[in-house]
């Protein structure tokens, strides 16, 4: 049986840091399934559908990519990685800001669940001042992002920025 891990996040946009962790997973895990929440509640720059499609084109060209799947899920994510037969989440961990959400997530996640363990992992040196949300507030206010974001999500981020303009 390989060895799954689900890689779950808002990925509003997914960026190079979200990308750099999704390839040291992969050096543990036989598969990744990186599972896009939808959280109607929460506000996102990008719909589901558009979170996802640039995701799949970001990884088209990946060498990787045949073991990565994207897919999305609603409710409780202990629920859909139990329902995927996996055994780990896999997080991120960019600096100490992160800990105290993650820790938070990872005990209230084992307390729903207690099968399944949450696995950090550190980012690149290259991707550790990256966020989803300072990528969108630099595009915000006029600044450039190439190489911090795959191509598809740069040309994303500016066409939604710029019909937010006219
Ligand atoms: N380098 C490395 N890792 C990074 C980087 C970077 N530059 N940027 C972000 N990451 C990591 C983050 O630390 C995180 O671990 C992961 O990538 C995804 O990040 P985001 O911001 O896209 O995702 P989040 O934090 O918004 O995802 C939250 C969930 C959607 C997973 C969470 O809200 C959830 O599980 N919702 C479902 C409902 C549920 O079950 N709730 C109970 C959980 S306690």
């Amino acid at each position: 049986m390989d060895k799954l891990a689900v890689y779950p996040g808002s990925f509003d946009p997914i960026t190079n840091g979200h990308l750099d962790l999704m390839q040291r997973a992969l050096k543990i895990f036989d598969r990744v399934i990186i599972a896009v929440a939808s959280n109607p509640a929460k506000e996102h720059l990008f719909t589901l559908e558009e979170r996802v499609r640039m995701i799949r084109e970001s990884l088209t060209e990946h060498p990787l990519c045949e073991r990565v799947t994207v897919e999305t899920f609603d409710g409780l994510l202990v629920n859909y990685v139990e329902k995927k037969g996996a055994k780990a989440i896999i997080r991120g961990l960019r600096a100490v800001s992160d800990f105290e959400y993650e820790f938070q997530m990872a005990l209230m996640n084992r307390k729903l669940c207690n099968d399944i363990e949450t696995l950090y992992l550190m980012t690149g040196m290259r991707w550790i001042y990256i966020s989803s949300r300072i990528i969108k507030e630099v595009v915000v206010a006029g600044g450039g992002v190439k190489g911090l974001v795959p191509d598809v999500v740069e040309r994303m981020l500016n066409e939604r920025l710029a019909a937010r303009k006219a």
